[in-house]
């Protein structure tokens, strides 16, 4: 008799307590979610390792992981070019993911500017001229409407310019730049990347992996100092600079007594046509006719986060929590648009008598709704949707179990606003950020960014990573789903600060702000690149941002943008820490090159540990290793910004 596996608790698949709620109902509806699946289907060894390799009919071929050198493939391909072939089109396909999403903002502005979108305008007149002028676009006497569509012109470059640097570049602090420029890297538009690098992993074309590794980054480079730095530009000019709000997140933000519709995916567009629409009194009234209090208007995942960050929206949970959310009953209407999306959320969200709709052509569903969103009418796809949810909460048939759990945290920290909070309106700086770090009372600062993923406990080496930095000083920018992670566990607000170490725990009460900063969507990882870039420029921290006391770290990570986004932070100059899995084969010169060679030229390097602890004691080390080379190693006693401190530092500056 064959045995039958008991499934994992719910409470060793996640920390999220309502999630864990949601899998244990699940599982009694008898609706199967990602988790079980997860347990279910073992990882392929060979793929997982990166050794096999199907380029061509001669195979597919398989090397064999434990002796990395004892076979090639068919054609002669070592697993050096093998792996690194497979790791390029993994960077491809995140870069085409983020500079696709970051043309679709583009074109966006290009059409609130020729006013053939009318329901969008420029929210941010002074963040548009300060881009402008970052890339030399004459500002000077002139009108808001001609300066951005000179803007709209330069960085529809970022995309389709075939030869020479994209504008961003000019962003770049001098010395990184000129290290690019010597590796030949520096990016060209970002089409001509992903297609020259997919060209270089076919069969038979580039078979020298540091060669491939060259052009990997080059393409890295295009997503994150172009395409996904567009995206961010270009929704901050459109939608408003994030500035602090205070949000309720989890699964308690859904209401019992409202039309709840869940928005989960990357692009802002919808989710702000959705908050217009919401206010609407005819549609408001349509739903308190339908018995609802209101419409309640809840984003999960990177779109949420983006709109959270600029409106206050409440936030349901991330990546590993969109099917459990649905197990609630609570929601009348899930909507999705691209990345990041479950297919088997339409099985949920029938099972749930939940109407589940796609808005993007490029992200459709089999079986599910599909509502085209028209950015030049964005109202009419939102109204539709709106009426579509009070609808089913008219009609609600299942039982309805809201997890109660709610937390509260301050999110919204873009570029701009944390040179507000550290210098104020006349001296905004990051002068005070680096005069702290060279005193030793914030050690360096860290990424922890990405995914969270079913084979790795949901959240868990999110916030253990997180608390173990903030514990030894290092001040924490956070993106994306490990936003969410630590946000549901209540450390994105001040009291957080009680957990930090002596030195870290005092600026940030001196200057009134949490220790884990959250600066938005996966997409804003850019919004880091800034901020270290601006801790180049103010000095005493080295000349490149190879030189900074900075790491990174996906320590969840699932999806290939994680591996474009880590790669760009690594050929910026970054020390950069993935958890659960890394796809390349052990043992191999590739995975010398990834690990150790890159740093040896000049940039930063990548690392893989399982267990958050070793993540952070290897951040920490070299976030030591680097405060060494640059001889601030031992603490200096300084009193911390008083105004005549700023004074000075910012006549220095
Ligand atoms: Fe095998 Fe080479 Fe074809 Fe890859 S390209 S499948 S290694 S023969
Ligand atoms: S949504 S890419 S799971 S961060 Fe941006 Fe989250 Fe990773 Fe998708």
């Amino acid at each position: 008799m064959s045995k039958t596996i008991e499934p994992k608790k719910p409470q060793d698949l996640t920390m999220c307590e309502s999630t864990a709620q949601m899998i244990t109902k699940a599982r009694k509806d008898g609706v199967e979610l990602f988790f079980d699946r997860a347990d279910a289907m073992k990882p392929c060894p060979i793929g997982e390792s990166s050794a096999c390799c199907k380029h061509c009919s001669m195979g597919p071929c398989r090397l064999n992981v434990n002796s990395p050198y004892d076979r090639v493939g068919v054609c002669g391909a070592t697993i050096d070019t093998i792996a690194a072939r497979n790791f390029g089109r993994m960077v491809a396909a995140g870069t085409a993911a983020h500079t696709d999403h970051g043309m679709a903002m583009l074109e966006l502005f290009r059409d609130v500017i020729n006013g053939k979108v009318i329901d969008f305008s420029i929210k941010d007149p002074i963040k548009l001229f300060e881009v402008a002028e970052s890339l030399e676009i004459p500002t000077e006497g002139r009108d808001l409407k001609s300066v951005a569509m000179d803007l709209y012109h330069e960085l529809e470059r970022t995309y389709t310019q075939v030869e020479g640097e994209i504008p961003m570049v000019k962003r770049v602090p001098p010395k990184t730049l000129e290290r690019w420029r010597a590796a030949g890297i520096v990016p060209r538009g970002a089409m001509r990347e992903i297609m020259e690098l997919m060209h270089r992993t076919a069969m038979g074309v580039d078979q020298d992996y540091e060669n491939i590794t060259k052009q990997i980054s080059r393409t890295a480079l295009a997503d994150g100092w172009g395409g996904s730095m567009v995206s961010t530009d270009i929704s901050d000019i459109l939608f408003g600079t994030p500035t602090p709000v205070e949000v309720e997140v989890d699964m308690g933000v859904l209401k019992e007594d409202q039309v709840n519709i869940i928005v989960h995916g990357h692009e802002p567009i919808l989710l702000e046509a959705m908050i217009i629409a919401a206010a609407d009194p005819t549609l408001k009234e349509m739903a308190h006719n339908a018995g609802a209090k209101d419409i309640n208007l809840v984003g999960m995942c990177c779109s949420g986060l983006d709109v959270m960050s600029r409106h206050g929206l409440p936030h349901a949970g991330n990546f590993s929590s969109t099917e459990a959310v649905l197990v609630t009953g609570a929601v009348d209407a899930m909507t999705v648009d691209i990345q990041c999306i479950k297919q088997d959320l339409k099985k949920v969200a029938d099972h749930y008598d939940t109407p589940f709709i796609t808005t993007n052509y490029r992200a459709m569903i089999e079986g599910a709704t599909h509502i085209q969103l028209d950015e030049r009418d964005p109202l009419k796809c939102a109204d539709e949707i709106i009426i579509k949810a009070i609808t089913r909460f008219k009609s609600r048939r299942n039982p309805i179990q809201i997890p109660r759990k709610t937390a509260r945290g301050i999110h919204g920290f873009s570029v701009e606003y944390i040179k507000y909070m550290l210098g104020g309106a006349f001296r905004g700086s990051f002068t005070p950020l680096n005069e702290n770090i060279i005193n030793g009372r914030i050690r360096g600062v860290a990424g922890v960014v990405g995914c969270t993923n079913p084979r790795s406990k949901q959240d868990a080496s999110h916030i253990e990573l997180v608390k173990e930095l903030i514990k030894n000083d290092i001040l924490v920018l956070q993106t994306g789903c490990s936003q969410m992670a630590l946000a549901k566990a209540g450390l994105t607000g001040p009291g957080a600060a009680a957990l930090a170490g002596p030195g870290l725990a005092e600026v940030c009460e001196t200057v009134g702000m949490p220790p884990v900063l959250g600066m938005g969507a996966c997409v804003d990882n850019s919004r880091i690149l800034i901020a270290a870039s601006e801790m180049v420029r103010i000095g005493g921290l080295g000349d490149s941002l190879a030189d900074l006391p900075v790491a990174g770290c996906a320590p969840e990570w699932m999806s290939e943008k994680a591996i474009a986004i880590g790669q760009y932070f690594v050929a910026s100059g970054v020390y950069v820490v993935f958890g659960h899995t890394f796809p390349i084969t052990k043992g191999t010169k590739f995975e010398k090159h990834l690990f150790d060679d890159l740093e040896k030229l000049g940039f930063g390097k990548w690392a893989f540990a399982s267990d958050p602890k070793e993540m952070a004691r290897l951040m920490i080390a070299h976030i030591e290793k680097k405060r060494k080379i640059l001889g601030i190693d031992k603490s200096r006693d300084r009193v911390l910004i008083d105004m005549a401190d700023r004074r000075s530092l910012d006549a220095t500056a």
